[in-house]
């Protein structure tokens, strides 16, 4: 079980709501200034109701893509090319069923229990990442993944180990350090398959067209139509913007490419020597919106995957629970 002070609050020690506006004005206070300080909020601090919304919004989407993120890579453990892949592959993706875990955990804390977001997603009401709305159609996409998804994960994932609220930027340090795994895993599967065929290179060059474009935009919409960004700052759960972010991971992603001997699809890309950061032609918004409201190539069929996991899944849980009750009864009888 994972260790870290994932545990939920109890309710018989959990800081009591301020019963008059003297006392939430004063608790208010407190909590502002924990922030201020850079300390950590913890799930039995008093905090705001927004701020405790925000949070859970944010971790159960980022619980919920992990876990949906298995299935683009899941769908090729059992066509990965070589033993070595193919272990390679498993332990990657049984890493991400752990990001999720521990991440359920981390919202648990928040007062709402794992099986209220997962039914959450299922009935399609909560978001995951768009990124994992996209099919991969060729062995190269697995190395994409890893390369660019898990790229631009570390890159918005780092700044949350700094998180205000304990129990996330916690969960986000050993997050961080699997994640670096995945991408160099990735880019190094790509280096190989770009030294091989010609046809293996075009491969490459084939995934990298189709995912450079969905992977800018999975670090959310431009700074100016970010609804969630100024308050997400103020609060330090935020810590640098979906622009600047994504900056940083053309800036960080351009010499890879080179590298590896592929071309970034975009002829708009160029150092720009003034800024001393490259400039990036426009992201197709209207596309990740689509996706992220249902509407992406594969948004049903994720989903539906899920959901008949979780189903086909009950016969696990009802033997769990029984096991669980039997040892209690055992217990309380050997007590007696
Ligand atoms: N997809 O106001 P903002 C991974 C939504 S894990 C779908 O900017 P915020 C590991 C956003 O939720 C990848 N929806 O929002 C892996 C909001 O909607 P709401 C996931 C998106 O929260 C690798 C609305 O747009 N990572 O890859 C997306 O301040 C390989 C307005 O946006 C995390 O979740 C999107 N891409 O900033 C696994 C990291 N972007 O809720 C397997 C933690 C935005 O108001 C294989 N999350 N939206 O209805 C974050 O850092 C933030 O939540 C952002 C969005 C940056 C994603």
């Amino acid at each position: 079980m994972y260790t870290q002070a994932l545990d939920l609050p109890d309710p018989q020690q959990a800081q009591e709501a301020p019963a008059s506006p003297a006392d939430a004005a004063g608790a208010q206070a407190q909590f502002d200034a924990k922030i201020d300080a850079e300390r950590k909020i913890e799930p039995r601090d008093w905090m705001p109701e927004a701020y405790r919304r925000t949070l859970l919004r944010q971790i159960s989407q980022h619980a919920h893509s992990e876990i949906v993120g298995m299935l683009p890579e899941g769908n090729w453990i059992s066509r990965a090319p070589s033993l070595k892949r193919k272990a390679i592959l498993l332990a990657k993706v049984q890493d991400e069923g752990g990001h999720g875990l521990y991440l359920y955990s981390a919202a648990e804390t928040l007062g709402t229990s794992r099986d209220q977001m997962v039914e959450a997603l299922h009935s399609g009401k909560a978001k995951y990442s768009s990124i994992f709305n996209y099919p991969t159609l060729s062995w190269a996409d697995v190395g994409m993944i890893g390369w660019l998804v898990d790229g631009a994960a570390i890159m918005n994932q780092v700044p949350i180990c700094r998180c205000s609220y304990g129990p996330y930027a916690r969960a986000m340090i050993r997050i961080c350090k699997e994640e670096s795994f995945h991408q160099r895993q990735g880019f190094e599967s790509l280096m190989v398959q770009m030294q091989g065929t010609p046809a293996q290179r075009a491969m490459v060059q084939d995934a990298a067209n189709r995912w450079w474009w969905p992977v800018l935009a999975m670090f959310g919409p431009p700074d100016a139509d970010s609804p969630n960004s100024a308050q997400g700052m103020r609060w330090g759960i935020k810590r640098i913007s979906n622009d600047a972010l994504r900056q940083k991971f053309v800036d960080a992603t351009v010499p890879q490419a080179k590298i590896l001997g592929v071309t970034l699809p975009d002829p708009e890309l160029q150092w720009n020597e003034e800024r001393q950061q490259h400039d990036y032609g426009a992201i197709a918004w209207d596309e990740f919106w689509a996706v992220v409201n249902g509407n992406g190539p594969c948004n049903k069929e994720r989903l539906a995957t899920r959901v008949k996991a979780h189903e086909d899944g009950q016969w696990v849980r009802d033997a769990a629970l029984a096991h669980a009750r039997k040892q209690q009864a055992r217990a309380l009888k050997e007590a007696a």
